[in-house]
């Protein structure tokens, strides 16, 4: 009779030399810890309300190495002095985290005149930096406009061969899906401030990690929620649940007591790469109105048509809270 320990060999000396199984280097335990994310958060911060949890989840977030944070402009149609007011927003998030080792940065002022021309900031400039600084991976999580990554593109092209990724929060449905309004007011925000730095960005060959409006707008969190998770939370929690607030009051043009952090899976998809349902497809080419047309042979566009919502917002508010006790 075979014994246990006997069957126990005999399926290891199997799979050692099976070629259905194989062990991969998934397989062999690490020797040292892997490294932490390296990310840069581009963000029109004064925007809207929801820029502000993303920020602070990446920032309270111990696997990502967040190199930098970018302010970005938001248009013209609200402020014309868009992306200083991002700026002074992401330093006021900074001072709240008590953090002064992260580095903010001015981003493009504008959208960028045309396809070819590098609007030079800062902010373009860090990106540039950080992808040559080190061979590791690093992610651009762009929450608004792509005008900086755009730029830096323009302005060192070798950043396609720096394994650069881009997340962006942004760009309308696919597949004839109706947007925001039923369709009819057509072009969807961060891509209209900016579809000429859209169209450079997904027809250079990086890979970027496309966040459609009809993926965004399923991240809606309720004001009893977020008082119930954050409200308590210090003085950082208070702002961002009395900052949403105040935003709606203001803006908003029905009775409303929620808000989508649509920005949020941007964070999600760099702590939790697994956590989306996302399709690849030829990159489109955006027209004069938004709307998809072909677009450069070749590129493609990861589109995240879903997303582990629930892991996203209970993780951000648990860090949230853990921040507010030791702070
Ligand atoms: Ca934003």
């Amino acid at each position: 009779m075979t014994s246990h320990r006997e069957a126990l060999d005999a399926l290891a000396r199997a799979r050692q030399t099976s070629s259905l199984n194989p062990p991969t280097a998934q397989d062999q335990p690490n020797e040292v810890p892997p490294p932490r994310h390296r990310v840069i958060v581009d963000t029109d911060a004064a925007n809207e309300c929801d820029d502000q949890f993303a920020i602070v989840h990446a920032l309270l977030s111990p696997t990502l190495d967040v190199r930098g944070v970018v302010a970005a402009h938001f248009g013209l149609r609200r402020s014309t002095t868009s992306m200083a007011d991002s700026r002074a927003e992401i330093d006021r998030l900074l001072a709240l985290l008590g953090d002064t080792t992260t580095r903010a940065a001015d981003g493009a002022a504008t959208w960028i005149p045309d396809e070819r021309t590098p609007i030079e900031c800062e902010g373009a400039r860090l990106i540039i930096e950080e992808s040559f600084a080190e061979d590791s991976p690093l992610s651009v999580l762009v929450l608004g406009p792509l005008s900086t990554v755009a730029s830096a593109l323009l302005l060192e092209p070798r950043l396609v061969e720096r394994g650069l990724t881009v997340i962006w929060i942004g760009g309308g449905p696919y597949d004839g899906l109706l947007g925001r309004t039923g369709g009819e007011a057509g072009i969807e925000f961060n891509l209209s401030n900016d579809i000429a730095a859209a169209n450079v960005v997904l027809s250079s060959g990086l890979r970027v990690i496309q966040v459609p409006e009809t993926t965004y707008r399923m991240c809606s969190v309720g004001y009893h929620e977020l008082e119930e998770k954050i409200g308590g939370a210090g003085e950082l929690g208070a702002y961002l649940v009395r900052q949403m607030i105040e935003w709606n009051a203001r803006w908003n043009r029905s009775a409303i007591e929620r808000r989508s952090l649509g920005d949020s899976p941007a964070v999600g998809l760099v702590l939790n790469g697994s956590g989306g349902v996302i399709r690849r497809r030829p990159a489109p080419r955006f027209a004069a109105d938004g709307s998809l047309t072909e677009g450069a042979a070749g590129c493609t566009v990861d589109v995240v048509e879903t997303f582990d919502m629930r892991y996203l917002f209970e993780d951000m508010f648990a860090k949230i809270r853990a921040f507010a006790t030791t702070a």
